[in-house]
């Protein structure tokens, strides 16, 4: 509860049921975000429900008719119990109308031993509750729940400040990070920027030297005071060397007593990541053996081709109770650290990758990436792109069947296994997971663009893209609402997204930009992505994709009435995330209360945003705010750290991944370089990061372990703005012609 919030609070009356004794009282806090001043995470709730923010305080519309308590339940995981310790128990909370809710603490698994349970009676104008309970047994993993279901008719609960004090001190984690002037360990580029990010306690300006490896000062100047950044929870300051051009190695920054670790200033720093990001798909390919002599390291067996104890991916059935079919679904690329295949992500994806071919298709040559394809006369991004696309097209529900021409959601393993374990070496049925109306638009809007780029090399691919595109945008149409459900998430994530209206507008955007019909410019020109303001701050991802077809309707060649407007709209954005770099001490194009999933990928994508900008107005300061947001993922940050493996001194390695788990077993090897992170994630849905990390700011929700799969996984669509940007980094500010 922040000060806004306690007006708000002040309703809830107190009534101390149980008086606290103060020796439990004043124990430790084991809850984490009791007052929701970040959001509702990691709180989770059923599927009936939505958790929501509400004037400060977490709330939830209660469905009625349902039978019993946990038919409806909001609750917290992982606190750690002490046997023998007292605990006071708080929390404020009403109903509306008045209800009698239970509040456990429990066993999070069967049989759910109830360590605390009380019938707490809510009132409209709210209550304060609290209570004790001595824990019977040491438990690392306690689950704070309340059970609100069995009311016939629907309710409204709230709660705040709800806080389980007492038991040992949560385990400290201290990130080493190193000195404490922050800069892009790989390096900047001579035409610059060149900034960097002193944490420092003085508040008042400070000298700064930039120094040649042979430890001469070349330049100096003083330091900008920037006060406490909100994102690190640190005071700052910023120091600006971009006057100074010279190339060379080893360069270093001191201020305020600290040098920085070692940069270059150099041109071409971005080209092996330009490769390198790309390289990063084919140990991704399921169905195909990954050749040591093209990967040296990461040879292994093909995955999911049918051969034991694999179990896919040549004939898969859908989930019981699905479809009457099975299909064959071999090959694309693996997700992320899992087994699983995912339409809509592989659609984001695989669309970057062929966007980044579009925007300069001279920058991509044939054997460029050293894939088994090299030498076919094909573009090497294209071949690669093509493993995932032929994919996506199988995922298409055969002609003759029900739903025929949608895409199936999904196709993973029947239960999540657990790591290390080589795609070849899983033995779990797969299935096919149900249509959804998002994967379908995925599918026509990727078929779409793939027509276009692939005519050229291979005219029968292109005509089938074509043909699935049209396929897929028709029984969209007819079945416009078909939702993945957001709790099917064993075995695979759930990737749901209730809202396709922007997926339509994607896939009607590349259909127009394609074939040129009217019915697709109508489409597009009739959506209300096409003139809303689709700059999100926090950039937009798998399940935000109306700005894809923004950014290709303004890039594209097409004859799309009101173009220029579409153009404008772009060069809006990108100063929408320009004036948030410009305010923020650590040069980020993003700055949300709290950090999204995957946020490195958000940070990119933003970036593109802004590297279209250049490209449709050659405006250099478009052109430098991404070559400074590059910064951020490089070294320029809070935990002094790169986020891409083998770019900079301190870098990711340990991503989750079931077969790049070195961690876990040396005789394994890390993620290849060129691999992202996904980065700080406020919520830290896994428990090493809620051990570890509890409390967080947000640039701190990050930890380079294996086990952090919210903070440090890796994927094919981070993976994608990564090359994205890398290319349009290396290319060095050659603009391309857009028609
Ligand atoms: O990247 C996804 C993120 O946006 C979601 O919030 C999260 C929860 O649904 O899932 C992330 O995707 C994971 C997927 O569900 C399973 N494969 C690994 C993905 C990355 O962590």
């Amino acid at each position: 509860m922040t000060g806004r919030r306690a007006a708000a609070a002040a309703l809830f009356l107190t009534i101390a049921l149980t008086p606290a004794p103060a020796q439990a009282a004043e124990g430790p806090e084991q809850i984490v975000n009791g007052t929701f001043d970040t959001g509702t995470a990691p709180w989770w709730g059923t599927g009936n429900l939505t958790l929501e923010v509400d004037d400060g305080r977490l709330c939830a519309d209660i469905p009625g008719g349902t039978a019993n308590p946990w038919d409806a339940i909001i609750g917290q995981d992982n606190l750690p119990l002490v046997e023998g310790e007292t605990y006071a128990y708080t929390f404020a909370a009403s109903a509306t109308p008045a209800k009698v809710g239970r509040a456990l603490i429990q066993l999070p698994v069967d049989p759910w031993t109830q360590y605390l349970s009380a019938a707490p009676e809510l009132s409209v104008s709210g209550n304060v509750y609290s209570y004790t309970f001595t824990a019977p047994v040491t438990l690392p993993n306690a689950q704070v729940a309340f059970q609100l279901g069995g009311s016939a008719d629907p309710w409204r609960f709230c709660m705040d400040d709800v806080s389980l004090k007492g038991g040992a001190e949560p385990e400290v984690y201290e990130p080493d990070t190193g000195p404490r002037v922050r800069v892009n360990m790989v390096g900047y580029l001579p035409s610059g920027p060149k900034k960097a990010t002193l944490v420092t306690a003085e508040t008042t300006a400070l000298k700064w030297q930039l120094k040649n490896a042979g430890g001469r000062t070349v330049a100096g100047g003083v330091t900008e005071p920037r006060g406490v950044d909100a994102s690190s929870g640190q005071n700052v300051q910023t120091i600006d060397f971009g006057s100074y051009p010279k190339p060379g190695r080893g360069y270093t920054l001191v201020a305020d007593g600290e040098t920085s670790r070692p940069f270059d200033i150099a041109a071409g720093l971005y080209d092996e990541l330009r490769v390198d990001a790309l390289k990063f798909y084919y140990t991704q390919r399921s169905g195909i053996e990954i050749r040591d002599e093209l990967r040296p390291g990461y040879g292994r067996p093909a995955g999911h081709l049918g051969v034991a104890p694999n179990q896919g991916d040549t004939s898969v059935p859908c989930q019981p109770g699905g479809c009457d079919y099975t299909l064959d679904v071999k090959g694309g690329w693996y997700d992320a650290g899992d087994h699983g295949k995912y339409v809509v992500n592989g659609g984001i994806s695989v669309h970057q990758l062929m966007s980044a071919y579009e925007r300069d298709r001279g920058a991509f040559g044939d054997g460029m990436l050293r894939i088994p394809e090299s030498g076919n006369g094909v573009p090497d991004v294209l071949d690669e792109a093509r493993w995932e696309q032929e994919f996506l097209l199988s995922m298409q529900v055969p002609q003759g069947r029900p739903l025929a021409g949608m895409a199936h959601h999904k196709i993973h393993d029947a239960a999540w296994t657990g790591l290390p374990l080589l795609p070849h070496l899983d033995p779990q049925p797969r299935e096919l997971h149900p249509p959804s109306t998002a994967a379908t638009l995925n599918l026509a809007a990727t078929a779409a663009q793939a027509a276009r780029l692939y005519a050229r090399y291979d005219a029968a691919f292109a005509a089938r893209n074509l043909q699935a595109a049209r396929r897929a945008w028709a029984a969209a149409k007819a079945n416009p609402a078909l939702y993945a459900d957001p709790n099917d998430g064993v075995g695979g994530g759930a990737y749901s997204d209730g809202d396709v209206s922007d997926e339509f507008y994607w896939a009607a955007a590349e259909l127009f930009i394609t074939t040129g019909e009217k019915e697709f410019a109508q489409f597009v020109l009739a959506s209300p992505h096409h003139t809303g303001d689709i700059w999100r701050d926090r950039g937009f991802d798998w399940g935000n994709t109306a700005q894809l077809g923004r950014l290709d309707l303004a890039t594209v060649p097409n004859s799309l009435p009101g173009r220029s407007q579409v153009r404008r709209s772009v060069v809006e954005g990108a100063d929408k995330y320009l004036a948030i770099q410009r305010a923020h001490p650590y040069g980020m194009p993003y700055d949300p209360p709290d950090y999204d999933w995957g946020s490195n990928n958000l940070i990119l994508n933003n970036m593109v945003v802004m590297a279209t900008a250049y490209d449709l107005t050659g405006k250099e300061r478009y052109r430098a705010a991404v070559r400074e947001g590059m910064d951020y993922i490089l070294g320029r940050n809070a935990l002094n750290q790169s986020y891409v493996t083998g770019y900079g001194e301190v870098a990711s390695r340990n991503q989750h991944s079931r077969w790049y788990a070195r961690q876990l077993d040396p005789a394994l090897p890390n993620p290849p370089r060129g691999t992202l992170a996904g980065g700080p994630n406020s919520a830290i849905q896994d428990p090493l990061a809620q051990r570890l990390l509890r409390g967080c700011k947000p640039q701190f929700c990050y930890i380079d372990h294996i086990e952090s799969w919210a903070t440090n996984e890796l994927t094919i669509n981070w993976n994608s703005p990564l090359a994205w940007i890398s290319a349009f980094l290396a290319d060095d500010g050659k603009r391309p012609r857009h028609g």
